[in-house]
């Protein structure tokens, strides 16, 4: 299979996260590639490529124009207001608060787009998200080109970002904006296969009232598990989308067969809507030993689900969310990407 990848993704190099009222080295960290990188290397996959680079033509097919200029000139503008540390919102447009309105100082924007504080935005952040896009892209047109898959090494992760939302590690929805160059290319129907262990808040709300974007996400229940406030089996698409939202919201110690039935029924949905591609959001944090998740996948259940995920008989464009389990995030990711080609 081939990757798509870029040294860009270093550019996000963020030394904070809020986390348990310290400020911790971030979990998504640049590591997590280079373990990718190896394992890809070590059980020859196949060849790594650079993207190429799309513009943000395709980026505002998804996302908000307000949202990207932000995204753009958040670091300089928290710089100019002589904040010594990386930028971190403190307040939120919360339930009682529905003015909605952008503000113009920067805590106050910054707030406005933010879904979540553990997500500091440093220098190089937004170049980052932006190559992470063009990874995702790019992959996107191996695969429309006739390739049955192909893999988005992505970093940033996607899968949180809404139209005008970044946090929870994401900046940019990868996945979303691969989705839409599928149908703007001429796929009538596609879809988005979420395996992270968190719910992908994002896509969700993305796709929420369309029917040309079939969204199913497998995670932890969001009574326990971030992003805490989406996610529940009973949002199901509203208007035109009614019907093509589904969620599975899986309770703490979830094991491989009680995960994979979710999947298989995913699976069959899939295959039932009559989607012309395919985009995994492939997190690799369902992993046992994941510091911040709860399900209890081994390693060898990711080459299983991988075959399962094959069986579907899409083209499949893979584009990298989570995976917090440093050291073995490489063998988790490829034994996926293995499985599918084995599969
Ligand atoms: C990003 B992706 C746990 C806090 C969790 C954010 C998690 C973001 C996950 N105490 N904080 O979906 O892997
Ligand atoms: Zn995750």
């Amino acid at each position: 299979m081939r990757t798509v990848h870029t040294e860009r993704h270093r550019l996000r190099a963020s030394q904070t996260e809020l986390y348990g009222g310290e400020l911790v080295r971030p979990f998504e960290c640049p590591e997590r590639v280079e373990h990718i990188l190896a394992r890809i290397a070590e059980v020859g996959l196949g060849p790594v490529e650079e993207p190429r680079a799309f513009g943000l033509d395709p980026v505002l097919r998804i996302h908000e124009a307000g949202f990207v200029q932000f995204l753009e000139t958040a670091w300089a503008d928290w710089r100019a207001a002589g904040y010594k540390g990386e930028a971190i919102p403190t307040s939120w447009p919360s339930r009682r608060m529905p003015r909605m309105v952008v503000p113009d100082e920067i805590d106050g924007r910054i707030g406005y787009y933010a879904l979540a504080g553990e997500t500091s935005i440093s220098g190089g952040t937004w170049e980052a998200a932006q190559a992470a896009a063009d990874v995702a892209l790019s992959a996107q047109a191996i695969v429309a080109g006739g390739t049955r898959a192909a893999f988005a090494l992505c970093r940033p992760p996607g899968h949180h970002a809404a139209q005008d939302m970044y946090g929870g590690y994401c900046f940019l929805n990868n996945a979303a904006i691969a989705a839409q160059a599928f149908r703007d290319q001429g796929a009538a129907r596609v879809a988005i296969l979420d395996v992270d262990f968190h719910h992908g808040n994002g896509t969700q709300a993305i796709f929420y009232d369309r029917a040309d974007v079939l969204f199913l996400s497998l995670h932890g229940d969001p009574q326990f598990a971030f992003p805490y406030y989406l996610g529940g089996a009973d949002e199901t698409g509203e208007g035109p989308g009614e019907g093509f939202n589904v969620n599975y919201a899986l309770p703490p110690g979830c094991d491989f067969a009680r995960w994979s039935a979710a999947l298989d029924d995913a699976c069959a949905r899939i295959k039932a809507y009559g989607a012309e591609a395919l985009v995994v959001s492939l997190g690799v944090d369902t992993f046992e030993k994941d510091p911040i998740s709860f399900f209890k996948l081994g390693s060898d259940d990711f080459t299983r689900y991988g075959a399962r995920i094959e069986k579907v008989g899409l083209p499949t464009l893979f584009v990298m969310e989570g995976g917090y389990a440093v050291a073995e995030v490489g063998i988790n990711t490829v034994n996926v990407l293995s499985g599918f080609e084995g599969g």
